[in-house]
């Protein structure tokens, strides 16, 4: 998703704000959301000119989409140095956004374009284009079902053969839609979503829609690391099942994170 899409910051921002205010005042009513914050493992390099849209690691490489028109494409990097190994430079005509593998396959989604395409995984030739209703943000899949992200609070299952919608799951975060759901990742039977515009990602059940814990990133990136103007948001989950090493990154960052998470109390630290 755009960040250049700044008039809806602001709504972000309340959304927010809400999701925080929320936390606040439920616990006396439910069971709160555990929180989870994060340890850092391993700092990689990430490419500053990389404004990611898609990521996720397959068989020892990491694969990453970036957006904006005129400089979106598909690369297939090392993860230690993020030499860029293979690259596909997509048409200036379309806004690249998320990006998961299927099979011998890779899919993208653009932003506006209502386009999606298909690749081959191992040469990045294009084989095939699909469409879809809406916009494009975030793409994951769990082995069943490519699962789709577009700002809104329902993520698409599309059928990974024909690329058509075979259901949507309805994101709540306690009891009430959340949006904005970006960067996609399968994690253990869980979808994690970046929340477009905070430091935060959600640990979505996929059965029931509902968030069921809650990723704080903030500070993840130091303000020492971010050059105004230039970084943007966090965005870009992958996960390395085999490892089970979970990575983060963001829009223009210069580094990437191996993080492990572990559980926090509920704390003032969660008030906005
Ligand atoms: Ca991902």
């Amino acid at each position: 998703m755009a960040s250049a899409a700044q008039h809806r910051s602001v709504s972000v921002t309340v959304a927010l704000a809400g999701v925080l205010a929320a936390a606040g005042t439920a616990r006396a009513a439910a069971p709160a959301v555990p929180i989870y914050g994060y340890d850092v493992v391993h700092v990689y390099p990430h490419d500053t000119h990389a404004f990611t849209e898609g990521l996720f690691y397959l068989d020892g490489y990491l694969y990453e989409s970036t957006g904006l028109k005129g400089q979106s494409s598909i690369r297939k990097e090392r993860l230690e140095t993020s030499q860029v190994l293979q690259q596909l430079d997509i048409s200036a005509a379309y806004f690249g956004e998320g990006i998961v593998n299927w099979d011998d396959h890779l899919v993208e989604l653009t932003w506006q374009a209502q386009v999606g395409f298909v690749y081959d995984l191992a040469t990045f030739r294009q084989q095939r284009q699909f469409s879809y209703q809406g916009e494009g943000w975030g793409l994951t899949q769990n082995g069943r079902w490519l699962i789709m992200s577009d700002g809104t609070p329902e993520l698409r299952y599309l059928d990974p053969q024909t690329l058509t919608v075979a259901g949507e799951l309805l994101v709540t975060y306690e009891g009430r839609p959340l949006r904005n759901l970006n960067e996609l990742e399968w994690v253990k039977g869980e979808i994690y979503a970046n929340v477009w515009e905070t430091d935060w990602i959600v640990r979505i059940d996929p059965d029931s829609g509902a968030v069921v814990g809650l990723i704080d990133l903030r500070g993840l990136l130091p303000d020492a690391d971010r050059v105004p103007g230039q970084t943007d948001v966090l965005n870009g989950i992958a996960y390395d099942a085999r490892g089970d090493r979970l990575f983060v990154t963001g829009k223009n960052w210069p580094k990437l994170f191996q993080i492990r998470l572990h559980r926090r109390g509920p704390e003032p630290a969660f008030a906005p």
